[in-house]
């Protein structure tokens, strides 16, 4: 019997520590072997000139995420981790709603169905708290946590969804004694309504409104006030989707301060700005997300977060609505207002190719820096063991790169079920070839290689933060 069932073969490894041209060998899904003319296996892919990195880890995404009346998200889990393998992606973490007056057992228990069977890559639910009643706090948190769903995210504004302060710090609390990580949306949601009661009375209710309907300030605000809770339950926290330099500096000096507070920040803060929302008619609502895209200083300001530590993660925060569709961006009732076009645009096929060209092959970070925050870092603090590095022992999570295939964006040659993309023509230098997911080819020299849709859900452990 041979020794590997795979050898990858001579490729250049990337880690987040180092880099260098080495063979592995796979092995029932797992690397077993890391080293120079390692032979014998029932099959060997060649590398040679390519980058083989770990399989990126997506912890932001939206699929099949209710929506609103009439509002329908164009990914179903097929498509959205079917775009995800195209990316480069072994595992991605969707959210789990909890609807208002919904128990989390049962937001979770529909979730699961829709995964169940239909995942190409490995998935890992975070839990959205939307309802912290005295079961959920008491009761229902601490066993999910127990049961390997150790991490929540709360929102800090939405109609339905926007938790107060007290119920903050209720959640908080309860992360605290789990040892659970708390996600935060940091916006401030009476400032938001009353800017768009404002703006709405003027008549200004074309898309780009959006951007104005939530500056600066009202992410700041929130995201110091975040922080300042989490300092008085003394827990973690992760201040997701970072949009600015503003924002990012109240995550440096908490950082400083000694706090654990950690940042994300998503590629639609690093190559588009509020002038794309100004598109004519109703082009704008395509780049309609929250916290809005900002402008060139901003995205200076995110590259920085990223290169000096203060962002430990880059997801894409993929929240798909087509476009030419009443249940997406062109809803009836968005054409009214700013305030109705859904919120979210997609990114979990373009994540990786777009912070790779822009950065690494732009000089702006190294490779290792890119492999920690695509992937590494979003294990460890998640906690997923054995996934996110290319080590023996660990699942044989691989994506392979061409690093000088250069090639623009084009939705025509995308995976996910959106009908368009926001980086459309945008110009990429490097992108992923073939990806393993625990061993199996399940993207083959650009083709989908295996449709057997093994993707698992990941029970996690203690976030290490
Ligand atoms: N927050 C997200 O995390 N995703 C999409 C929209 C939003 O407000
Ligand atoms: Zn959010
Ligand atoms: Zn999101």
């Amino acid at each position: 019997m041979p020794a590997f069932d795979l050898i990858i073969r001579n490729g250049r490894l990337a880690t987040a520590s180092d880099s260098y041209v080495a063979d592995i060998g796979i092995r029932d899904g797992r690397i077993v072997a890391i080293g120079e003319a390692l032979a014998g296996a029932e099959e060997v892919i060649d590398a040679t000139g390519k980058l083989v990195l770990p399989g990126g880890i997506d912890s932001h995404v939206h699929i099949s995420q209710p929506s609103g009346p009439g509002i329908v998200m164009a990914d179903d889990f097929e498509s959205a981790t079917r775009a995800a393998a195209f990316g480069g992606n072994s595992t991605v973490m969707p959210y789990c709603l909890q609807q208002k007056g919904q128990s989390l057992r049962a937001a979770l228990s529909d979730y699961h169905a829709l995964a169940l069977g239909n995942c190409h890559v490995d998935h890992s639910f975070h839990l959205i708290v939307s309802d912290p009643t005295e079961s959920v706090l008491g009761q229902e948190l601490p066993a999910l946590f127990a049961d390997g769903y150790t991490s929540f995210k709360v929102f800090m504004t939405y109609e339905g969804m926007a938790l107060d302060d007290y119920e903050m710090l209720s959640v908080l609390e309860v992360a605290r004694e789990a040892g659970a990580l708390v996600q935060i949306h940091a916006e401030n949601y009476d400032a938001i309504r009353f800017l768009t009661d404002r703006l709405e009375r003027a008549g200004k209710t074309a898309p780009h409104f959006h951007g104005r309907s939530r500056p600066i300030p009202v992410e700041r605000e929130a995201t110091h006030r975040a922080i300042s809770l989490a300092e008085l339950i003394d827990v973690p926290i992760m201040i997701v989707h970072v949009s600015n330099r503003e924002a990012m500096e109240e995550i440096r000096r908490a950082q400083a301060r000694g706090l654990k507070v950690m940042g994300e920040t998503c590629p639609q803060y690093l190559v588009l700005t509020e002038a794309d929302m100004e598109r004519t008619g109703m082009e704008g609502a395509k780049y309609v997300c929250s916290p809005p895209p900002r402008d060139l200083a901003s995205q200076q300001a995110c590259w920085e977060g990223l290169q000096q530590g203060v962002f430990s993660v880059f997801s894409s925060d993929h929240c798909p609505f087509r476009y030419e569709d009443e249940a997406g961006k062109l809803a009836p009732k968005g054409r009214s207002s700013f305030r109705w076009v859904p919120n979210g645009i997609p990114g979990i096929e373009t994540r990786l190719p777009i912070l790779f060209s822009e950065g690494v092959v732009k000089g702006r970070i190294s490779l290792e820096r890119f492999v920690a925050l695509t992937a590494t870092n979003h294990a460890r603090i998640y906690g997923l063991p054995n996934k996110g590095s290319i080590a023996v022992g660990y699942d044989a999570d691989i994506a392979i790169w061409d690093p000088e295939l250069k090639r623009p964006i084009r939705q025509a040659d995308l995976h996910h079920g959106v009908d368009y993309t926001p980086y459309e023509d945008l110009e990429i230098t490097g992108w992923p070839v073939s990806l393993l997911v625990r061993g199996r080819l399940v993207v083959r020299d650009g083709m989908l290689s295996d449709t057997t849709k093994l993707g698992r859900h990941l029970q996690r452990t203690r976030p290490l933060v």
